[in-house]
């Protein structure tokens, strides 16, 4: 019998690709969806299972991290091996616009899903999505021993779920882990995040639909991985006969500028001919530096990635280019690159 796993955040950037991961592995993979007035399954369309379905490898079920009695449901009926919470309102400029929200769902969801798994006495293991935006201001290089001091409502949010992680680990003896994640992205990564948003851009540009592109503070660095490699260590980090927190990261920075010049000039365009700045995409407090060192995820794990920034780049410029030329053809755009 192949392992149960619950996602949550099943329907973003990670969650897709680590319900691919685990159903290549033989598992069966249950996601939790919320409620939204629009379709929010793009991303997962292509591995979509239709009910009717016999021995159905891949199931949705809409539940809400702010919904704690929903949790304790899921979790009796499912009785996973394995939790991943990957839920959150993950982007940090919207935290500073919906704080409380943010602190529900980002910090106080992870309780109530430990909580769910306490209450319902089932026997598993849980990933808690941690990350880099905890260490905030402290300096580079940062690794699982460097103090936190978040800048945003979405960082305190975080810390308040890795230390509650930590606890229920600690209290209850729980298989609970902290993968305190460094900045990863993909053709997948949600559209306003910086990276997503200027390969997107460059590919409109490139097709004459836009001419210009606004964004913020140029200057802040960052350590940029690719996403797909992130949540194999995800998933090594459950596989472990203890349970401990790891930093995951490439060790390697670049600055927001070094993204975009590396970006526009892979489809063979000048940037200063194309970007204007836009206060509005400042934050009230910014975090200026994270690059990471993930030794112990290599020692431990034997995790290591082979995709670093500029390569990273090329793949997302890439797939929005051929994205917006099937959106031009009039093609039916795929998620499944
Ligand atoms: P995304 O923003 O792409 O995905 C977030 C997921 O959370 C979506 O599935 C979203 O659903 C879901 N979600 C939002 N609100 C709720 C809610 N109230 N109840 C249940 N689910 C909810 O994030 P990523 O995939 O990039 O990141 C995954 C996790 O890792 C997040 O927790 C993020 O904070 C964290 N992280 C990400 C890093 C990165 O660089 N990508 C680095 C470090 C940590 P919907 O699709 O409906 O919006
Ligand atoms: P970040 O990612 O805040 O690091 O959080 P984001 O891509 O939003 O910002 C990175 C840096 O780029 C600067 N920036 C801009 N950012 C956005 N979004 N839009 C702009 O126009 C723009 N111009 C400049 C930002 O100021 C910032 O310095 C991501 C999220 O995935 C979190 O959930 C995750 O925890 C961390 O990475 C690690």
């Amino acid at each position: 019998m192949g392992k149960t796993a619950l996602i949550t955040g099943v329907t973003g950037q990670d969650g897709s690709y680590l319900a691919e991961l685990l159903l290549s592995k033989g598992y069966t993979v249950h996601g939790l969806v919320r409620r939204s007035s629009s379709f929010n399954t793009e991303r997962v369309d292509h591995i979509y299972q239709d009910p009717q379905t016999a021995n159905r490898s891949f199931v949705l079920h809409h539940a809400d991290l702010s919904d704690g009695v929903a949790l304790v449901n899921l979790l009796r009926d499912i009785r996973p091996d394995e939790v991943y919470n990957l839920g959150a309102q993950s982007h940090v400029r919207v935290s500073f616009d919906a704080p409380l929200y943010t602190g529900d769902v980002t910090g106080l969801g992870a309780l109530r899903l430990l909580e769910a798994i306490r209450a319902s006495g089932v026997d598993t293991r849980i990933y808690q999505a941690s990350s880099s935006e905890m260490f905030g201001s402290t300096p580079p290089p940062q690794n699982e021993q460097t103090p936190f001091h978040p800048r945003s409502p979405y960082g305190a949010a975080k810390v308040f779920a890795y230390w509650t992680t930590v606890n229920y680990r600690e209290a209850y003896d729980m298989f609970a882990v902290n993968g305190i994640l460094f900045n990863h992205e993909s053709p997948r990564r949600g559209e306003t995040f910086v990276t997503r948003k200027i390969t997107r851009a460059v590919a409109r540009i490139k097709a004459g639909l836009q001419d210009h592109l606004y964004l913020g503070n140029l200057d802040a660095v960052r350590d940029w991985g690719y996403a797909p490699e992130y949540v194999d260590a995800m998933w090594r980090m459950l596989q472990q006969d203890e349970p401990t927190d790891y930093v995951v990261a490439t060790g390697v920075a670049a600055t927001v500028r070094e993204f975009v010049e590396s970006s526009f000039s892979h489809a063979g365009l000048d940037w200063t001919e194309h970007v204007r700045y836009d206060a509005k995409y400042e934050r009230p407090s910014e975090v200026d530096a994270l690059i990471g060192d993930a030794s112990k995820a290599h020692d431990l794990l034997g995790w290591k990635p082979s995709v670093l920034v500029a390569e990273l780049a090329q793949i997302m410029v890439d797939a929005d280019i051929r994205q917006v030329e099937d959106q031009l053809a009039g093609a039916t755009v795929r998620i499944d690159r």
